[in-house]
């Protein structure tokens, strides 16, 4: 069908029930000039939720101490050794590096030398930043680095290497020190269509900024926050098999993937009657991928429980789908020059996603909700995933992630 086709039959269309479709098109633009507009694609490097540890915080030093600390480009030094550690019966050898990287021998990998690598290897992509603990997205952001798998080989042979370590800067005080870790097949291996670990030195195409974590910043894309180590300093191979995070002591899954999940955002608790309500949200793009987001609403006495979120009530709803915002023009919406063919994720002729939202991004949602009368509603919303699971399935432990079905109260006035 042609474009005139198309335009010929919403002519008859409108004529037969123009009236009704006249007032539906002035509720939609007066809909459309209230909305709350979606939240940005790409978060701006200052505007992410900041998860910091660190007295004081590394992001805080400047001048000399911010030298000090090798927190510069040109400061910047990453040491990449072997961890003698060895325990029978499952340890029974050390590992082993061909060419370690160390300060006390000047080897110490510098700022050059990753620019360097970066004109070979570098890789650019999106990835929503979500923290195994907080019930709200920290941001997304377009990140630009080097694959580990890179950086390791500068290292020449290793023998017994069963996971990578690293951390970063901590005010050289052990108490401070916050590390992560993902094994050897997770570092070297990438999955076609998958994303690869990487230290990234760009956010949003700018330089990374101390606040996010630069110089240099380990980037894990398919998991929470915590893999992704800011101020880079350390890599230690190992061959300790277990996983031994900092975060693995606070009781959570150490190697959780991103979850798939719909986060609500908070709106007025108060709404006229005869004016819209809008829901809107973020949804994440976690290792089970997004097939919709959907709404329920239902009036309730003011004051009443919560439901949880197994309770049996959720299993009929009904659920209605949101909308969920369209991709954006990428031209217009990258760096000036930037291609989305360029960009791990989208297809490298047509620059299309390969999926919205993007594996292990993010994007907004809304629902409008009309016509409601006076009283108290609860609305809540849930992600279905590409294996037709609702959130909180297949996985509803929260110390994999949080991904509690969210829901928002108001009152109809
Ligand atoms: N060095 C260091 N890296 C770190 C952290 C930290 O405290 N120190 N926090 C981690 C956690 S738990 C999260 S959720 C993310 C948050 O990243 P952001 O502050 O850029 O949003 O950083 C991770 N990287
Ligand atoms: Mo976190």
């Amino acid at each position: 069908m042609n474009e005139s086709n198309v335009s010929r039959r919403s002519f008859i269309r409108l004529g037969v029930i123009g009236a009704t479709a006249a007032r539906a098109a002035q509720t939609l633009a007066a809909d459309a000039a209230t909305a709350p507009a979606p939240h940005p694609i790409l978060t701006p490097a200052k505007d992410f939720t900041d998860v910091s540890r660190g007295k004081p915080k590394p992001f805080t030093l400047t001048g000399a101490a911010q030298i000090e600390a090798r927190l510069t480009a040109e400061s910047w030094r990453l040491e990449i050794t072997a961890d003698p550690f060895t325990e029978k019966p499952h340890t029974p050898a050390a590992a082993t590096l061909e060419k370690p990287l160390t300060l006390a021998a000047g080897t110490a990998l510098d700022w050059p030398t990753l620019m360097e690598l970066g004109r070979k290897h570098e890789v650019h992509f999106l990835k929503a930043m979500q923290c195994l603990n907080i019930q709200t997205p920290l941001g997304q952001g377009l990140w630009t680095g080097v694959p580990l798998r890179e950086v390791l080989k500068l290292c020449g042979k290793m023998t017994n290497v069963r996971r990578i370590s690293y951390s970063g800067f901590h005010n050289n005080d052990p108490q401070q020190l916050f590390k992560s870790s993902v094994s050897y097949t997770q570092c070297l291996e990438t999955a076609p269509g998958d994303l690869p670990i990487f230290l990234a030195y760009r956010l949003n195409g700018e330089p990374l900024s101390p606040l996010r974590g630069g110089p240099v910043r380990m980037i894990v894309p398919w998991s929470h926050g915590y893999k992704s180590i800011k101020w880079l300093q350390q890599i230690s191979v190992t061959n300790d098999a277990r996983n031994n995070d900092t975060y693995a002591e606070g009781n959570n899954d150490p190697d959780s993937y991103l979850k798939t999940a719909a986060y609500v955002d908070e709106g007025p608790d108060k709404i006229n009657a005869g004016d819209p309500v809008f829901l809107t949200g973020q949804v994440i793009s976690g290792l089970s991928g997004v097939k919709r987001v959907e709404y329920w609403l239902r009036r309730v006495d003011a004051g009443s429980a919560k439901l949880a979120d197994d309770a049996p009530e959720l299993l009929h709803g009904p659920w209605i789908p949101c909308q969920l915002e369209a991709p954006p023009n990428w031209t217009r919406l990258l760096p000036a020059g930037w291609k989305p063919q360029n960009l791990l994720g989208f297809d490298s002729v047509t620059g299309k996603p390969q999926s919205w939202p993007l594996r292990y991004g993010m994007c907004s949602f809304t629902a409008i909700l009309r016509d409601l009368k006076p009283g108290h509603y609860e609305v809540r919303a849930r992600s279905v995933d590409q294996n037709d699971f609702a959130q909180p399935e297949p996985r509803p432990a929260q110390k994999a992630g949080k991904n509690a079905i969210q829901v928002r109260r108001f009152q109809v006035v």
